[in-house]
């Protein structure tokens, strides 16, 4: 079978960090990992190109088209997957990727002719050779609208396969992340065993830290062709096993690489002795979160760490000269007193990059219910929920003045706090323009919002 695989363009009208953080379709590589042994498949990025899918559809003439989806992406996978039955009817359309699995009900749709909530080898194998023999049963992991997308009741996550990283080879000189040009992303362990309440990752991985098979992640690594590798681990410095692996990883493939990765405040604290080691070996950033100023809030974020902890783990990574790239959440019942302890408090922390996000309390979390009533648009209003826009109405300032808060504080930290002449050097002065561009591109967004509300 021929089978296209997309990831749906950027949507325009929603706040979203693009212009910071670009990464390979990680999904869509493995997918195609497993396809291409017995498919003709080629992957259609349309972040990156710019003729539309019925044209690509015309030329390729896909038996199967499936396309691969986050949160704000809903409306627009639901329109492609029209798009595609209305060039050609008879083509296969399946949806896949987090919103898949976080909630598949919300492409139930004519268009959309099976949902794969979770992969994994078996049920891939499984469902392309059926659907190659013209057969379809129901499957684990996979909802089929025939079957009124009914499921076998059968749970599971999505399994981290080997990917196929040539299938992006005409796109991979645009992946980046922050100033890191071209840049690969891959993954050392799965889970998070923080489990904070606001966190949709330790949902889709588990609340299990689990290393992924090291003989793929060897081979993997040693395949990468960029000079910069971002780990999405949700904590890298989960344990020690885990950092000490990846050390003699590394120095056994003698790796001369940038990493940068996620890791949480608990982590730097406990497992500081690795960290010089770490950066002689090419570590260059971490992405660090914060979350707050306010200790009662941390509290109920079920963090694992205090707000001095941030203040330790700041130092310690300011003596080793590592880069932070901090991220922040507002919490809607902030006042502008508390607009600016949280200013104060950054200024304290000096990380290079900051970046807010107002408190999302996305449908299924526990937290959606708390804040119900409060909520300024619909669980199915999907581009909304974006992570970068305002969803529960403030409480002690008007909604407008809330978003003028925001801004202020972006401003404030990208002009004033965070250190873009040291960063010029670093990552030279186009990647800084992009980078101030994207925050000017957030604050344009901010003002509309701000005189609409
Ligand atoms: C890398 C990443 C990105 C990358 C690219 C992701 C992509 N798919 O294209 C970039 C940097 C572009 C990105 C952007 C955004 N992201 Co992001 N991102 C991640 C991150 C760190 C890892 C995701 C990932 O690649 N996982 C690994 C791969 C292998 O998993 P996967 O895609 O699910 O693929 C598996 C299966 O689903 C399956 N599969 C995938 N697609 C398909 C398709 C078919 C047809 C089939 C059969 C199977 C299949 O194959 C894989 C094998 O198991 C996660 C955090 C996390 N740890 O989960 C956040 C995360 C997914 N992102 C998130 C958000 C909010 C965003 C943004 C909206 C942020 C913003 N405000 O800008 C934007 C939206 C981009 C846009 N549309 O404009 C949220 C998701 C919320 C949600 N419910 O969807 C997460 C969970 C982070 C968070 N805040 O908690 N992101
Ligand atoms: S440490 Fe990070 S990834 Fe883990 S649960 Fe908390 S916020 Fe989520």
């Amino acid at each position: 079978m021929k089978i296209l695989l997309v990831r749906p363009p950027r949507i325009k009208q929603s706040i979203t960090l693009s212009d910071f953080m670009f990464s390979e379709p990680i999904g869509l590589e493995m997918i195609y990992g497993v396809l291409e042994k017995n498919h003709d498949v080629e992957i259609f990025d349309m972040m990156i190109e710019n003729i539309s899918l019925s044209k690509k559809t015309i030329e390729y003439k896909p038996d199967v088209v499936g396309i691969t989806s986050l949160c704000i992406d809903v409306n627009k996978v639901i329109e492609l997957c029209s798009e595609v039955k209305s060039t050609y009817n008879n083509i296969i359309t399946i949806v896949g990727g987090t919103q898949a699995f976080l909630n598949p009900n919300s492409f139930f749709h004519e268009s959309v002719d099976h949902i794969f909530e979770y992969s994994n080898l078996k049920n891939l194998s499984e469902f392309f050779s059926l659907i190659s023999s013209g057969k379809i049963q129901m499957v684990n992991g996979i909802r089929t609208r025939e079957f009124n997308y009914e499921s076998t009741g059968v749970r599971g996550y999505n399994q981290y396969l080997f990917p196929n990283r040539k299938s992006t080879l005409k796109y991979r000189h645009e992946y980046s992340y922050f100033g890191y040009r071209p840049a690969a992303i891959m993954e050392f362990g799965t889970g998070c065993e923080k489990v904070c309440n606001f966190c949709l990752r330790w949902r889709i991985e588990g609340a299990k830290e689990k290393l992924i098979d090291l003989e793929l992640t060897k081979k993997d690594m040693a395949s990468i062709d960029e000079s910069t590798i971002m780990f999405m681990d949700n904590d890298f410095f989960a344990n020690e096993e885990k950092i000490k692996l990846f050390i003699n990883i590394v120095k056994e493939l003698n790796l001369n690489k940038n990493y940068i990765m996620y890791a949480s405040v608990k982590g730097i604290i406990e497992f500081e002795k690795h960290l010089e080691e770490l950066k002689s070996l090419g570590l260059k950033a971490l992405l660090v979160g914060y979350e707050t100023f306010n200790e009662e809030e941390m509290s109920k974020y079920h963090k694992k760490s205090t707000t001095d902890d941030n203040l330790k783990a700041a130092n310690i990574l300011k003596n080793l000269k590592i880069d932070v790239w901090a991220s922040f959440i507002a919490h809607p019942d902030w006042s502008k007193k508390d607009f600016k302890l949280f200013r104060k408090y950054i200024k304290k922390l000096k990380p290079q990059i900051t970046s807010i996000s107002p408190l999302t309390p996305f449908p299924n979390l526990p937290m959606y219910r708390e804040y119900e009533h409060r909520l300024l648009y619909k669980a199915d209003d999907y581009e909304k929920w974006s992570f970068g826009q305002v969803i529960i109405k403030p409480s002690q300032i008007r909604l407008n003045q809330y978003y003028y808060e925001l801004l202020k504080t972006n401003l404030y930290v990208n002009l004033f706090i965070n250190k873009n002449t040291d960063m010029i050097k670093k990552y030279g002065i186009k990647n800084i323009i992009k980078i101030l561009i994207g925050s000017i591109n957030a604050a344009k967004k901010y003002i509309i919002l701000m005189i609409k509300n």
